[in-house]
């Protein structure tokens, strides 16, 4: 894995921007042209991974969300409160020009194709209202945009919300590079839910690295007990989501400027140490993760594409063993009928005087017309029933022996069943050949290099 380094600037973050971009043109000319051809996708695949790194911001109401993301921006953008203050999804993105900001409605995200987001619009009215860009001149808004969220409320208060929190959170989750989860000490386990969505989301093996852990506002914890038990808890409660033994690492934060006067500050804090900064070095480090994101997406889709490619290729074989098997018994029959007919011709010949020519060619033309007969009736027929019978049993086409295949298959059989019903079936098994080719040789040259990271050149045609 390409393990992130500090600074976002200079020739380095050139080079990352620059190999970033070589990838994205890689899914563009290589694996979208044959996603859209078969309907594995509706859309271009690099729609989702074209846009800059994106840092998604998420937690519990009150959780210090929206008073991290002014820090961090070192403006008052995003208004903060006590009981649950913003219901709003916002995109942060970046305005070159130095205090200028501009704010534009959800439609804008929606249905700009630049942004990453078109695929949310399915959501509705209710969400497009909530769902809002801000552009702001801030250093690290350079290689970033910071998503803010509205907190997660009990789930009776969300079926007010008019649209799918969990749906949107998660889909949020799927083209973010770096989820920052924010906790406080006052609810440090009521978020299974949204951590459920995100985990649904993330390709499996890669919520781990793309989530990270935010126990802040510890400067609430009156003493250094209060704040064990409440890591402890909040422990307890990432073991129960995650599934796993092992704890992830939690930064510890508090905002200085918001938080409990210096005076009146516990006294473990100033040992403890505000981690505010180590988590700033994290964010700034996204366009890092967005390669290994784009390696994990690319090498998904090739997967995906792959397995989808090689049920085509399967059903292709099938029918072209099938359409040998009819030959073959057509034309067995056929000489087996224009033998008969030839050896009775034959036979008669005594009686009515017709020469053996006549025989063989009678005996040809029976040949001839058994397999046209077989050929413009019998055989359509046969294919109508195979096709049908494998629409109604698409996992044949495929093995299912790995969960890796088993997962694959689910994303890619409804698509498979729904381009075979199409195309009836009528496709150049050569082209799917040469087409499954071209994204295996792309997966295994495209993922090497994002996964080297950037300074190595290659072709992204
Ligand atoms: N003591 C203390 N208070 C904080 C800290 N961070 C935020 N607050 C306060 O906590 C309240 C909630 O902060 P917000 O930033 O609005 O929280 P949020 O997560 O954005 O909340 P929603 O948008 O409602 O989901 C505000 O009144 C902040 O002033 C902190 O580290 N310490
Ligand atoms: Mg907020």
């Amino acid at each position: 894995m390409f393990k992130a380094s500090p600074g976002n600037h200079g020739p380095e973050a050139q080079a990352m921007d620059g190999l970033r971009l070589d990838l994205v043109e890689a899914v563009r000319s290589r694996l979208t042209p044959v996603a859209l051809k078969y309907g594995y996708a509706n859309t271009p695949l690099e729609d989702k991974i074209k846009w800059r790194p994106i840092v998604l911001i998420v937690g519990n109401y009150s959780s210090g969300k929206s008073t991290l993301i002014n820090e961090l921006l070192g403006l008052d953008i995003q208004k903060t409160g006590q009981a649950p203050t913003d219901d709003s999804f916002t995109v942060i993105s970046h305005n070159p020009t130095p205090g200028a900001m501009d704010e534009r409605d959800g439609m804008v995200l929606l249905n700009d194709p630049q942004y990453p987001f078109t695929h949310l619009k399915r959501h509705g009215q209710k969400f497009a209202s909530h769902f809002r860009l801000k552009m702001v001149h801030a250093p690290i808004l350079e290689n970033v945009a910071i998503i803010d969220t509205p907190g997660m409320l009990d789930s009776v208060s969300e079926k007010d919300r008019g649209y799918n929190y969990q749906e949107v959170l998660a889909e949020l989750a799927s083209v973010a590079d770096l989820i920052l989860f924010l906790f406080d000490p006052h609810k440090a386990g009521t978020v299974r839910e949204t951590y459920e969505a995100l985990r649904q989301t993330l390709p499996q093996g890669t919520s781990e690295d793309r989530i990270v852990f935010v126990l802040n506002r510890i400067d609430e914890c009156t003493t250094l007990h209060d704040l064990l038990r409440v890591y402890g808890t909040l422990c307890w409660n990432l073991s129960q989501m995650t599934g796993r033994k092992d704890i992830p690492h939690i930064f510890l934060t508090w905002s200085e400027r918001e938080g409990t006067q210096a005076r009146e500050r516990p006294a473990f804090l100033s040992q403890l140490g505000n981690q505010r900064r180590e988590l700033e070095q994290a964010i700034v480090q996204a366009p890092k993760y967005r390669l290994d994101h784009l390696a994990t997406y690319i090498e998904t889709h090739c997967e995906r594409l792959g397995h989808f490619l090689e049920a085509l290729q399967e059903y292709g074989r099938m029918r072209r063993t099938l359409a040998v098997k009819v030959i073959l018994i057509l034309l067995s029959v056929a000489l087996l009928l224009g033998m008969l007919m030839y050896g009775a011709l034959l036979q008669s010949m005594a009686v009515t005087g017709l020469g053996p020519d006549f025989a063989l060619g009678l005996a040809g033309l029976v040949v001839a017309f058994v397999l046209v007969l077989g050929m413009v009736f019998i055989y359509p027929r046969l294919l109508q029933r195979f096709h049908a019978s494998v629409l109604k049993s698409t996992p044949s086409l495929t093995r299912l022996d790995e969960p890796n295949r088993k997962e694959s298959w689910a994303q890619v059989e409804d698509r498979v069943r729904d381009y075979l019903r199409e195309s009836k079936g009528n496709f150049s098994l050569r082209t799917v050949w040469s087409d499954r080719r071209k994204i295996r040789h792309a997966a295994e040259q495209v993922t090497r290099h994002a996964r080297q990271g950037p300074g190595v050149s290659f072709d992204t045609r």
